[in-house]
């Protein structure tokens, strides 16, 4: 009981100190962030409000201006099932990434957004 509300204490504590340090959002000319847009839709991110490596993984999309869909993969059950059973288990973040009909469930925040950096800071 009292490990569960530190945990959530802490969560929200985490939520609220990535809001109030928000990074400023990578510039790009109009046609460039449509591109991005347009990219930004075939990619989704599966993760928990409060989880620290999903806050870190969301810091990082807004930092580079990617507007992605994000699925709450603890309250939603439909996300949840997706998640695991497509997905291949309950670990958050994943993004899945939808690209030439293809479908990647990419776990681990690391190598999350290393991917995003590597697609998206000069895109
Ligand atoms: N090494 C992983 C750690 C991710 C992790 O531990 N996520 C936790 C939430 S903070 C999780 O998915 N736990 C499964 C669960 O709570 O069911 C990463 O960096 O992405």
């Amino acid at each position: 009981m009292i490990v569960k509300a530190l945990r959530v204490g802490l969560g929200q504590l985490i939520v609220f100190l990535d809001w109030i340090s928000r990074p400023s959002k990578l510039k790009r000319d109009a046609a460039a962030q449509a591109r991005v847009e347009q990219q930004a839709k075939g990619l989704s991110l599966y993760q928990f409000h409060a989880c620290p490596f999903c806050v870190k993984t969301r810091r990082t999309l807004h930092r580079l201006n990617v507007p992605v869909t994000l699925r709450d993969a603890k309250n939603n059950e439909q996300d949840r099932q997706a998640l695991l059973e497509q997905g291949g288990r309950i670990k958050v973040p994943c993004l899945r990434i939808e690209e030439d009909g293809k479908t990647t469930w990419m776990y681990e925040s690391k190598v999350i957004i290393e991917y995003l950096n590597q697609r998206f800071s000069a895109a």
